[in-house]
């Protein structure tokens, strides 16, 4: 399955790229006025969609641009045809296309990553991994390093496309931002959770991220030797996830504990209704 996924990260992102060389227009917006999908986002997710059907017939698949498939074999692809859409539209060249093979329930903290892969057409980087096989970029084992100290540990996060939530999460990085080496907001979840397994970043923590933003890059960090967590007691996935070494996941976890910032998105005052 992470051939395929490969193979089909390689063709989307041939398109991507031949895509950006042209002139790209919003073709919709979706949970905000910032929240964007251009015509080469749903072109990747068909090519994705047919290239799968054609392979894998039976698997089941849930796309970002909407593309859904129930599964009869078990397996599930979770796959965001452009991570990291303003960065592209922006012609940023930092997004990826982020493919995942679940099996089990395709939902966030149930499903049981097989396969994931997680590609920048632009710089090429293909980081890859299969359950219980290593993390790679290229053909280079991925290891997790030993934890720096928090004020040694750089830190990655990204913000909601929500303006109640970025209200809450500009609050809380007040705080934590003196607490840390640095902070990056890079745009790209995809590429956050394959630059934490690759020692690029120390630490990954977001809230509000959709399925396909994390599917692949749980798998790159977990097979790098981090783990994932979600927050407070809740499963890894929209109210939150944490992505690292264990002692750095857990320090960041108490402090958000500390400023209260570990509770149910809809205790977020005006969540919900701008979402
Ligand atoms: C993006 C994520 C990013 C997050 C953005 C957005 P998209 O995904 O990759 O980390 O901060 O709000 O969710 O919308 O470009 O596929």
């Amino acid at each position: 399955m992470k051939d395929i996924a490969i193979e089909l990260a390689r063709e989307a992102g041939e398109l991507i790229v031949a895509g950006r060389a042209g002139d790209i227009a919003v073709q919709n917006t979706k949970s905000s006025s910032v929240d964007i999908v251009t015509a080469v986002d749903q072109a990747s997710e068909e090519l994705l969609f047919s290239r799968l059907e054609a392979l894998r017939p039976d698997d089941g698949f849930l796309g970002e641009e909407g593309r859904t498939k129930e599964s009869v074999s078990g397996t599930t692809w979770v796959v965001d045809p452009i991570d990291g859409t303003v960065n592209f539209f922006y012609n940023i060249p930092h997004y990826a296309v982020s493919i995942a093979a679940v099996s089990g329930n395709p939902v966030p903290g149930s499903w049981v990553v097989e396969a994931a892969v997680v590609y920048n057409p632009v710089t090429q980087e293909m980081f890859h991994a299969s359950r219980g096989e290593g993390a790679f970029l290229g053909d280079k084992r991925l290891h997790i390093t030993e934890p720096p100290s928090l004020d040694q540990a750089l830190l990655g996060t990204g913000f909601a496309y929500s303006d109640a939530m970025r209200r809450e999460q500009a609050r809380v990085l007040v705080d934590i931002l003196p607490q840390f080496r640095d902070i990056r907001r890079q745009g790209t979840a995809s590429l956050d959770f394959a630059y934490v397994a690759s020692s690029r970043l120390d630490l990954y923590y977001e809230r509000t991220l959709m399925p396909w933003d994390h599917a692949a890059g749980e798998l790159l960090v977990t097979e790098a030797g981090g783990v994932i967590e979600g927050l407070a007691d809740m499963p890894p996935g929209r109210e939150g996830i944490f992505a690292g070494h264990p002692t750095l996941v857990h320090r960041l976890q108490e402090l958000l504990h500390e400023l209260g910032a570990d509770t149910p998105l809809l205790d977020v005052p005006g969540w919900g209704l701008d979402s």
